[in-house]
């Protein structure tokens, strides 16, 4: 079951870049542009990685890219990535990228836009994997500031797939950020937004009905709904569902009790992905294989499964052909 898991072409569609940072790199890094890090080894960093919910996560995450300054270790930061991924069987990814994050200590989005450019280009000519990038607003705040974020893009729309939402979900409801997702859509930018992940059921309506999105990050909460799940069943509307994620943020206790195999008993349009690999122990094929153990899914169920990624994938016609 691993080699076919293995072997599976595998689209990653929900991925924060900034969460791919390994606790080698970020030593590495660390110590390239003289940032100091409140560890003292690589194994320092892994035993801080007890998270109790999402913000316990959020506060290391944004700690941990204070190490990434100039766009080399952007570069690096995502060419390594990509080989991981490439050597789990996956094909294409879409990742989220934070530039507010990055903004705040004075890192430019030119930096980081030109050095995940360049990994994007060196994946599609070395390992032949497709990219895809989803400038993420912050959702803790304000939304002015995720607007002129989106101004101040322009020279990168033409290498922008989507917008997304994320950061820390509660008290930060969607429909704040409509007239930025507005914007995006009169740009010609898909749309994707963290929803009913530690949030409410509501807050999946509010992103689909205030930002239009396109695909819904997490949405597991879905279910205490019945008639939003219903809606998401009529609309084929994807959610990109991160297991191993929601372990590591007890969003779930046990894998054993992830709403997945009842996602897709009701029969939504599902998706598996890692979301912050470095952090919640593993990639997707990571993902793939904690899902056969909980659930003892089929051979045919994780051909389903990749397969919705790779049709809800932003990519051209062309290489979607390639990839059925
Ligand atoms: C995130 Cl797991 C998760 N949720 C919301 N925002 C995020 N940013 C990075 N990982
Ligand atoms: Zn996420």
């Amino acid at each position: 079951m691993r080699d076919f898991l293995k072997r599976l072409p595998k689209a990653e569609l929900h991925l924060h870049i900034e969460g791919t940072l390994e606790p080698e790199l970020m030593m590495a890094l660390a110590e390239r542009n003289g940032v100091s890090l409140p560890y003292a080894s690589v194994e320092a960093i892994r035993a801080a990685y007890d998270f109790t919910d999402l913000q316990s996560f959020l506060d290391l995450y944004f700690q941990g890219m204070s190490v990434l300054r100039t766009a080399q270790d952007f570069e690096d930061l995502a060419m390594a990535y990509f080989r991981r991924a490439h050597d789990e069987g996956v094909v294409h990814v879409e990742m989220h990228v934070d530039p507010q994050a990055h903004l705040a200590r004075g890192v430019a989005l030119a930096t980081v836009m030109e050095g995940l450019g360049r990994a994007r280009r060196r994946a599609e000519r070395e390992l032949d994997l497709s990219t895809a990038m989803i400038l993420a607003f912050l959702r803790d705040r304000p939304a002015d500031e995720a607007l002129r974020l989106l101004e101040e893009a322009a020279p990168y729309w033409e290498t922008l797939d989507a917008v997304g939402l994320d950061s820390a979900e509660l008290g930060n409801p969607p429909a704040k950020f409509a007239e930025a997702f507005q914007r995006a859509r009169a740009l010609g930018l898909a749309r994707v937004a963290h929803a009913g992940e530690e949030g409410p059921p509501d807050y999946i309506l509010e992103a689909l009905d205030t930002l239009d999105v396109c695909r819904i990050d997490h949405g597991v909460r879905c279910l205490e709904d019945p008639t939003l799940v219903e809606r998401l069943r009529e609309e084929a509307m994807v959610l990109t569902v991160c297991p191993l994620s929601n372990l590591r943020l007890q969003v779930v206790e046990r894998m054993e009790d992830h709403p997945l195999p009842r996602l897709l008993e009701a029969g939504l349009t599902l998706t598996l992905n890692s979301d912050d690999p470095a952090y919640f122990g593993g990639g997707v094929l990571d993902n793939f294989l904690a899902c056969r153990r909980a659930f003892g899914w089929s051979r045919e169920v994780f051909l389903d499964l990749a397969g919705n990624a790779i049709e809800a994938a932003f990519m051209p016609e062309a290489r979607r052909t390639e990839l059925r």
